[in-house]
């Protein structure tokens, strides 16, 4: 890891101001997410979130190991594809950044996480949440949410005990989150005692459900689980709509956007939707999130999508650690990073 030092002025500053030089400790931020496809929406939402906490801490003064750091931000796009997450990575470690946010998806934060970790280079995912990605080991890669074992889990049982359930249909769209989500759906709905009645799949480009969804429609379900975002789940309902199915629609974080009732162009029935946030907040930490909803508003003219508050936190906890540490080297902020403020899930090895 090579740290960049930049020095301010010359001779004459250094006068200026002592016996110290006036140096800045350079401190690359690698963020990715797709910014481009069907789920770009979140993806600069994403980096809307990092770009506020960097410009934050660039305003605010953060000294490392006794310099001043000027953070940088390197914006990557992924696309959400597997491959561009990997090359985007690749990437990254050549620019030398002393870490990484990212990558908003599972199927691109798994396959990058090894080129993180061969490079050394601290990872947090403001959003994957497929339990594979904290656990092939590696001692660079982190979350800042609760993984699908949870959320998936736990929509099942609430589509069993609360939305009480009796003919559950099951649709993913085969990727890394969308099929681990629903995997773990299908249990936490069995683990309540209901059951599925059927499951289906698609792919999270795809835009014509008919053939699912009326072979789903004979099996009359009242809730509809779909493991996938947004910009397949919005198109999904409208087709809901038009064949009448009138289930209950239930999905994980990533249909839980403010661009969904756009998507699904007003065909969304009042309660229809039901879907959970793995980073949600309550109590005493909800007015933080308003503030940071607010702050967003003011700055970017626009709402939240989903996941930009996560990518906040995500960059302040890596600064965090690496003000413990006393370096943005990540050879010597690997302690910090593994302090226990940072490990938010106590199930993950
Ligand atoms: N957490 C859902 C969206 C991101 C992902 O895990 O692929």
């Amino acid at each position: 890891m090579q740290i960049k030092y930049t020095l301010l002025g010359g001779a004459a500053a250094m006068l200026v101001a002592g016996s110290a030089f006036a140096q800045d400790l350079v401190v690359k931020i690698g963020h990715v997410a797709p910014t481009s496809g069907g789920i770009a929406h979140l993806g600069k939402d994403n980096e809307n979130g990092a770009r506020m906490a960097i410009d934050e801490l660039n305003a605010k003064g953060v000294t490392i190991g006794g310099r001043k750091a000027k953070f940088e931000l390197l914006a990557e796009d992924d696309a959400a594809d597997p491959k561009q997450g990997t090359a985007a990575a690749q990437k990254l470690v050549d620019a030398k950044v002393n870490g990484v946010i990212g990558h908003l998806n599972s199927g691109t934060s798994i396959p990058a996480s090894k080129i993180y970790s061969d490079a050394g280079i601290p990872q947090i995912s403001p959003s994957a949440t497929n339990p594979k990605f904290t656990r092939n080991g590696y001692k660079t890669t982190f979350r800042v949410v609760a993984d699908d074992v949870h959320l998936g889990g736990t929509l099942g049982k609430y589509a069993v005990q609360q939305l009480k359930g009796k003919s559950i249909a099951v649709i993913d769209d085969r990727t890394a989150y969308g099929q681990g989500v629903a995997d773990e759906f299908e249990k936490g709905v069995k683990a309540a005692g209901g059951k599925t009645v059927g499951r289906e799949f698609t792919n999270d480009k795809a835009t014509d459900f008919t053939a699912i969804l009326t072979s789903l429609k004979a099996k009359k379900p009242d809730v509809v689980f779909f493991g996938g975002m947004d910009a397949v789940a919005g198109p999904m309902l409208r087709q809901m709509k038009q064949l009448g199915i009138e289930a209950k629609f239930v999905g994980g974080d990533g249909i839980c956007s403010g661009e969904l009732p756009k998507l699904a162009a007003g065909t969304m029935a009042d309660g229809q939707v039901v879907c959970a946030e793995a980073g949600g907040v309550e109590g005493a930490a909800k007015k933080s999130m308003d503030d940071f909803y607010a702050a967003f508003k003011k700055r970017y003219n626009a709402d939240v999508q989903v996941y930009a508050p996560y990518v906040y936190d995500a960059v302040n906890v890596m600064v965090a650690a690496m003000v413990k540490a006393g370096s943005a080297d990540p050879a010597k902020g690997k302690g910090a990073l593994r302090a226990p403020f940072f490990v938010l899930d106590p199930l993950e090895k």
